[in-house]
């Protein structure tokens, strides 16, 4: 049997209570679950029968969902008695994340008081799906996982030089020939989402308590871009399309007022589908555009975000600009410091900490993963693990970081199966660094914990990597 605290993330804090065992029999009229109204569907997520009795215990032994205006709206309380189990959320989404624990902890719950609470605010994956499309019901699959380990965010990349996914009113070429058949990586991940497929997934992920972030990247990582509007390059002169993986050699051109009238659209496109609070720019590897022109690009469309609403957030790159109050740099790359983030973080700015050699889902576990990249090297469970980010660079310290976001490049993925097994069991790393408080992780306590998802995935029909740093289950 598992004990309390054998959840991942690792909760803040555990106080078990020996003998107290609470079973959950799914399916038994007797176990009710009350809720007040607005967690209905929260206990919906339990997979229990429900009675809306308000806030009573019903006599027979019973789950009790509950509000407490005095916790932080993620945080949650989970006191286990041998006669009742009372879920008490600082929100609906505290609430959310307390279910989560109860799922993970199986139908013999261990007696005692979890209570819980996220480190970082910002807890999330991205998905690209430029480089290779996936369609709405398996990035709610993929949502459907992720939220078990207490990811709140979403990042979907949503445009590349091999591809555009998100259709545009007034630009249907961008879909229509650089999201149509041949595009993605080899050709082999065409697609696109309607106006109506975002939104549906947009609020998809906001009922389990998942803001999606949409990426347009620019001004590099445009050639779909190009290759539909030949009008946005430099001569106006056709490109051709391109499906390998190379980076850094298209470019917006920030001497045309064209391109503005483009972004302005597309950005205000994507924002009023957002109700999420950010608009991620990208900004990443500009190789092919003047320093001059990057500055002069960045100017101008920086502020955009804020103009329509929302905070922007580009990779950090962007921190080479002017940056506007309150945009968020996300680093990506694999060296020790960083002067430009560094001085971001000490203007104030946030930063999402991404470092490729322990983040990134799509760098290979070892040397005989088939699938992934390897230009930040090998990237193993532990790896993921056992790094901190207030440490990683200097000058940006736990408070010049909103969270931790684990990326995932789709360049060398053809299937969900694919997707998987790059996501576990590294996401799972990744969330108990971006949740649980530092002093609480230990690797040994973490490979253990992790071992019992072993079966879980088998029954769940989850391919995941069978890592050799795991005594799996
Ligand atoms: C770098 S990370 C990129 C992507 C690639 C990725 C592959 C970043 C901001 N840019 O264009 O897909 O490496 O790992």
């Amino acid at each position: 049997m598992r004990q309390l605290g054998d959840v991942i993330p690792r909760p803040a804090s555990v106080r078990p209570v020996p003998d107290a065992t609470f079973t959950i029999i799914p399916g038994l009229s007797g176990t009710a679950v009350s809720a007040p109204p607005g967690l209905s569907a929260v206990a919906a997520h339990l997979g229990l029968s429900f009675s809306d009795d308000g806030l009573s215990l019903s006599d027979d032994g019973a789950i009790r969902l509950a509000l407490d205006p005095a916790l932080a709206s993620e945080a949650y309380r989970l006191e286990i008695t041998a006669e009742s189990v009372t879920l008490t959320g600082g929100s609906a989404q505290g609430v959310f994340w307390g279910v989560q624990t109860l799922r993970q902890l199986g139908t013999e719950l261990p007696g005692g008081i979890i209570e819980d609470r996220p480190r970082y605010a910002y807890r999330s994956a991205m998905l690209d799906l430029a480089r290779h499309f996936f369609t709405p019901d398996e990035v709610k699959a993929h949502i459907d996982l992720l939220v078990q380990f207490k990811i709140n965010h979403l990042h979907l990349h949503l445009t590349d030089d091999q591809g555009w996914r998100l259709e545009i009113p007034g630009w249907p070429r961008l879909t229509e020939i650089s999201g149509g058949a041949g595009t993605g990586v080899d050709g082999a991940g065409p697609g696109h989402l309607t106006l109506a497929e975002y939104a549906d997934l947009v609020a998809y992920a906001a009922e389990r308590f998942v803001t999606i972030v949409p990426e347009i990247d620019m001004p590099g990582h445009v050639n779909a871009v190009q290759v539909a509007y030949p009008e946005l390059t430099a001569d106006g002169a056709p490109v051709a399309p391109r499906t390998d993986a190379e980076v850094g050699y298209s470019s917006l051109v920030a001497a045309k007022e064209e391109t503005y009238a483009f972004v302005e659209t597309v950005l205000k496109t994507v924002a009023d589908l957002t109700p999420g609070p950010w608009l991620h720019i990208g900004g990443d590897e500009c190789h092919s555009t003047p320093a001059a022109d990057y500055q002069a690009f960045l100017a101008r469309v920086l502020p955009i975000p804020g103009a329509l609403g929302k905070t922007v957030i580009g990779w950090h790159e962007i921190a080479a600009a002017d940056l506007p109050k309150g945009a968020v740099v996300q680093y990506w790359r694999t060296e020790p410091a960083d002067d430009a983030v560094a001085r971001a973080a000490a203007d104030g700015r946030k930063v999402i900490v991404s470092p490729a050699d322990r983040t990134y889902l799509d760098m290979k576990y070892d040397a005989d993963t088939t699938l992934g990249l390897d230009w930040a090297g090998h990237v193993g469970v532990r790896r993921s693990y056992e790094w901190d980010p207030a440490d990683r660079l200097p000058g940006v310290g736990e408070e010049s970081i909103l969270g931790v976001e684990a990326p995932l490049w789709s360049e060398t993925l053809r299937s969900v199966a694919d997707v998987r097994y790059l996501t576990f069991p590294r996401l799972p790393a990744v969330a108990e660094v971006a949740w649980s408080p530092r002093d609480s992780r230990d690797w040994e306590s973490f490979r253990e914990r992790l071992a019992a998802f072993g079966p879980v995935w088998t029954a769940a029909g989850v391919n995941f990597y069978r890592s050799p740093e795991i005594d799996w289950h």
